[in-house]
């Protein structure tokens, strides 16, 4: 019974996000039809279903597939959801470590429908090959919202909550291209270290990172996936520092655990970083021991992924929950946060954004 009333619901906000997704100039009616529905079918049912909804206290309960325990930033997203969807809070959540294995995600959600939960999140592993279990999420009734990474291939969710990660990678470009203007170096031979093969966040800052290059016309000698591991970040830089041996003087790592890895090969192979040394090191994520490296001066700058979605994302069942149409999208809010105070703005798409210098008090309000 819970089921129906909330899948009706669903249905409702479903119809009107893709509606409006799609630029639909009547979208308004589709949304008032398909509430109406919802009404009607809700008046239906007896008491005790209504009894039976979140709005009366009932516990809701949730499946979330989590791409897998990678890095700090996974560590921070897993804790945010685990906070907000506590049992205290009213929650039964199910989580899933995928463990970094698309078919073992795939496997996660339809256990889920098989469990009947309320709603689902996912973080996607990859960005591609959705639109089937997605499918089968609609047809069961089971709201979908999609965290961090994104889907390319799929609309059959009802949200998205995370961040622009080619706004990332142009930031990371925009800011290499002053601070090198700024420090007058004019060559610049860069190597990157980039995030796990077909995830929307590899796929976005390497995409926007590369959109400057081009531009400014600077050398990429190599790309290669450290898989966003402290171990992969290490073994790429690794063979770096053999195959490209006094070549380079840019490291872009495309999260902080690869960049701690690098930073481990390269001292090793005496190649010195950060500040003070002859490599640039730039990183993403921006973690806590993200930050601590920035604000040491081995990381020259570090941009921020904010991996708190959760809040957000209780939003959006509460809306449902209240039958209402939660937003498509919703993009969260991060900083750009350097070692320098050389440089105090960018300018990233046109827009003008601040850079933050570290300093401990940065540290100790960071996730
Ligand atoms: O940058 C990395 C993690 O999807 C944005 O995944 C996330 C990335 C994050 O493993 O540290």
């Amino acid at each position: 019974m819970k089921r129906k009333i909330v899948s009706a619901l669903v249905c409702a906000a479903m119809v009107a996000t893709m509606v409006a997704g799609c630029g639909s100039s009547d979208s308004a009616a589709t949304t008032t039809d398909a509430t109406e529905e919802t009404t009607d079918d809700a008046a239906a049912d007896d008491a005790a279903a209504a009894d039976d909804t979140a709005a009366s206290g009932d516990v809701i309960t949730i499946g979330f597939a989590q791409v897998g325990h990678e890095s700090d930033w996974r560590t921070a997203s897993t804790q945010s959801c685990q906070d907000v969807f506590s049992t205290e809070n009213g929650y039964d959540l199910q989580f899933v470590d995928c463990d970094n294995d698309s078919a073992v995600q795939l496997e996660a959600v339809r256990g889920f429908i098989e469990q009947d939960v309320d709603y689902i999140i996912i973080d996607p592993i990859v960005s591609t090959g959705w639109d089937t279990v997605l499918t089968e999420c609609e047809d069961a009734g089971i709201p979908v919202i999609v965290i961090d990474r994104t889907i390319d291939d799929s609309d059959k969710y009802v949200s998205w909550v995370g961040s622009n990660f080619n706004t990332e990678g142009l930031a990371a470009g925009e800011w290499l291209k002053a601070y090198a203007e700024a420090k007058n170096i004019d060559e610049l031979n860069i190597l990157v270290i980039e995030g796990s093969t077909g995830a929307s966040a590899t796929i976005g800052r390497t995409e926007g990172f590369k959109e400057i290059a081009d531009r400014e016309g600077w050398t990429i000698l190599d790309s290669q996936s450290g898989d966003f591991t402290q171990d992969g970040g290490q073994e790429v830089m690794e063979s770096y520092c053999k195959s490209y041996e006094g070549q380079f003087n840019v490291v872009i790592c495309q999260n902080d655990n690869e960049a701690f890895g690098a930073m481990d090969a390269m001292t090793a192979a005496g190649v010195s970083y950060g500040v003070d040394g002859d490599v640039i090191l730039v990183s993403f994520d921006a973690c806590t021991a993200g930050l601590e490296f920035v604000m040491s001066g081995d990381i020259n700058a570090d941009f921020e992924c904010n991996p708190l979605a959760a809040p957000f994302v209780e939003e959006v069942i509460q809306t449902i929950e209240a039958g209402g149409t939660p937003e498509k999208e919703v993009y969260m809010e991060e900083h750009w946060f350097v070692n320098e105070d050389i440089l105090t703005s960018i300018t990233v798409d046109g827009a003008e954004q601040a850079l933050t210098v570290v300093t401990q008090e940065v540290v100790d309000a960071q996730y």
